[in-house]
């Protein structure tokens, strides 16, 4: 059965339809034919269009080293000048960049030519200390105008930023500086999130003092809380001394499109997380584009994202793309519940923010939140200022959608429910506001120029009706350029042998619709989990897992979750006696708490179960897919001959705690 039999289809109101920048599906066709008919033609004619070079490209699609893809190499360019410089040239230096709000509610806003100063002045500091293109600087900050100014002033000076989400515990951040070899790290006293002050600079010491971050030379610490924070001397440097002094004027390092913007740490199915490695000029070209097509951002929006600078979301649609089209948006510090769960939709109405991104486990909770206590039901708001609502990190069931339009978009605003990758850089499918029917679930038809296909194993495309493999077929501008420092990890990730080295594995599941041709994501295809928008790769929770010296063996899949999408489930054999009771829930509590502490609290797994051994077959392989039925609280219905000791199911379902 098609969608479109099933479920409502939601057209684009004329009005937005008749201001929209790509205004109607033959204008999205003509895009699609133009890209269809002259690839690298299409992208040069917007990469001109749409970015300010300081030498123009000649060179658009190089392929002679696929699929290690290179776009406008010859081109060279600066991403701080264009989102601040270009801006401030054009007469946007008043307009309000930012409007920053803290987690107390306190209020700030920085225009334009405020922000180019303490990039600069930033950017100075970086340079005085020593910091030359191509150094890997690793920011680990809270959600602040300080972490955009770090990123833009490593973006000014062509150094390679790694951001570090806040939540990431010590040993997450020592593997990532030194997988990065990272000579700086940015970091804060503490961070403020729900009322409460977390620290954060007692992390990064103890990440430093693990070893394996002799790269670092200096740390800079924002003094974000106040809190005393122990200072070693020679390395660390409070922000306001480090930019004590500095010009807030400086020259734009001017660099070739390929050189890598930033690396950011994401999860894969097996072995560390991985350090995609973004372009320059490509990846600038995609945030502007979607931003202006995806977003329809107009001069009056006030654009609000509400991911964190430490995903891939916020480095797109936060640090990036908002800023280079002169746009003004809202950066929030705080979190969705604080002081209570009416806060997005106070603030919406505060700022009048009219472009809504957020991600469907957000929704989730506050629908629950809503329902719970009618105070901060979006009804009591006003969110007439909304036009336009996205989506982002996992499929948006239909009943979160439905809410989300009806509540929050008042039945007036298209929502674009954006599907995309820390590979992609940006939107790959996604609707456009003012052309395409909307389909609670889907999301819709693909970016224009981006070849998205649904695959079988063999790589023949599939009849639309028939899930298979997400993949794509052609190089785009904002592609993963490879994996830091593993080039192999990067062709076996992405363009595994399967598919002749041809075809982009996104590693997600798909369904094209029998009729429209829309697509659906239907999940992970690998062992990576989703977990509130949050990738984790099970193999990391195993590894944190079996660290833990009462840890002989473990095992860890995904299960619905009504407000997460997915929960952590681990089953775990013990090296000592299987504990029960009260012992059980005291290990249960204890390696969740471990788990926390090697990875950061959203890897902590929901559930715990003790077995004496796992599924394994005869070969030794553990048969997830039990588990994975196990964990859902399903009969297991699967062949289990294979099985070496089917006993041990009996144990694993009986073992709820
Ligand atoms: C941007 C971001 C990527 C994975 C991706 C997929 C899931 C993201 C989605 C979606 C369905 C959407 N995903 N957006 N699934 N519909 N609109 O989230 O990047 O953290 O790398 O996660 O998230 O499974 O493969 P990242």
């Amino acid at each position: 059965m098609s969608q479109a039999d099933s479920l409502q289809v939601f057209t684009p109101p004329a009005d937005f339809v008749s201001q929209a920048t790509i205004s109607g599906m033959e204008a999205y066709r003509a895009l699609c034919a133009e890209a269809e008919k002259d690839y690298a033609g299409f992208w040069a004619r917007l990469a001109r269009e749409h970015l300010s070079w300081k030498v123009p490209f000649t060179r658009v699609l190089d392929e002679s080293n696929a699929p290690f893809f290179r776009w406008f190499d010859d081109g060279v360019l600066n991403v701080s000048y264009n989102c601040l410089d270009r801006n401030i040239e054009a007469g946007l230096g008043d307009k309000t960049a930012i409007i920053f709000e803290s987690d107390d509610g306190s209020v700030s806003r920085i225009s334009y030519r405020e922000l180019l100063a303490r990039v600069s002045r930033f950017a100075n500091a970086l340079k005085a200390s020593g910091v030359r293109k191509g150094d890997r600087v690793v920011i680990y900050l809270p959600m602040s105008v300080e972490g955009v100014v770090a990123m833009q002033a490593c973006a000014r000076i062509g150094a390679t930023h790694s951001v570090v989400f806040g939540g990431f515990s010590a040993q997450s951040l020592r593997d990532r500086i030194n997988d990065a070899g990272a000579v700086f790290l940015i970091t804060a006293d503490g961070q403020c999130r729900g009322g409460k002050a977390l620290p954060l600079k007692p992390i990064a010491d103890e990440a430093l003092a693990m070893g394996g971050c002799e790269s670092i030379k200096k740390v800079v610490v924002w003094q974000r809380t106040g809190a005393d924070c122990a200072m070693q001397a020679g390395r660390d440097v409070f922000w306001g001394d480090f930019v004590a002094g500095q010009s807030d004027v400086c020259e734009p390092e001017w660099v070739e499109a390929e050189h890598p913007l930033f690396l950011l740490y994401t999860s894969g199915s097996t072995g560390k997380p991985k350090g995609v490695q973004h372009s320059t000029g490509g990846y600038l070209l995609h945030a502007v584009l979607t931003m202006k097509w995806t977003f329809d951002l107009k001069p009056d929006d006030v654009f609000w994202c509400t991911a964190d600078i430490g995903w891939v979301t916020g480095h797109t649609y936060i640090a990036y793309g908002p800023l280079a089209c002169g746009g003004t948006q809202i950066v929030f510090e705080g979190v969705p519940t604080y002081p209570d769960a009416g806060r997005f939709w106070r603030m919406v109405q505060d700022h009048k923010a009219s472009i809504f991104y957020t991600a469907p486990t957000a929704v989730r909770s506050l629908i629950k939140a809503a329902e719970a206590t009618p105070t901060v039901h979006p009804r009591n708001y006003d969110l007439s200022s909304l036009r336009l609502l996205g989506s982002v990190g996992e499929p948006i069931n239909p009943a979160a959608w439905m809410w989300f339009y009806e509540n929050v978009g008042g039945s007036r605003c298209p929502i674009v429910d954006t599907f995309w990758q820390t590979e992609t850089g940006g939107h790959m499918i996604t609707p456009l506001p003012g052309v395409t029917p909307l389909v609670p679930g889907s999301c819709t038809l693909p970016f224009p120029g981006i070849q998205a296909a649904v695959v079988d194993e063999t790589g023949t495309e599939l009849d639309w009706g028939k899930g298979g493999i997400l993949v794509v077929k052609r190089p785009w501008p904002a592609m993963i350029r490879t994996i830091w420092g593993d080039p192999e990890r990067f062709k076996r990730s992405y363009y595994p042998d399967d598919f002749a080295g041809q075809l982009y594995l996104a590693g997600d599941g798909a369904m094209r619709d029998a009729q429209t041709g829309y697509f659906t994501i239907t999940g992970r295809i690998d062992d990576v989990l989703n977990v509130s928008g949050h990738r984790m790769g099970t193999m990391e929770i195993e590894s944190a897992l079996v660290s833990h010296p009462l840890v002989a063996e473990a095992a860890v899949v995904g299960r619905p979750d009504d407000l997460t999408g997915e929960a952590i489930c681990a089953f775990v054999v013990l090296k000592g006696v299987r504990p029960e009771g009260d012992a059980a829930k005291k290990v249960i509590k204890d390696l969740q708490d471990h788990v926390g502490k090697e990875i950061g609290p959203i890897a902590k797994p929901k559930d715990i179960r003790f077995g004496e051994n796992l599924p394994k077959t005869r070969s030794g392989k553990i048969m997830r897919r039990l588990l994975r039925s196990l964990a859902k609280g399903e009969e297991v219905t699967q062949d289990t001959s294979t099985l070496e000791n089917p006993a041990i199911l009996d144990q694993l379902k009986r073992n709820v705690a």
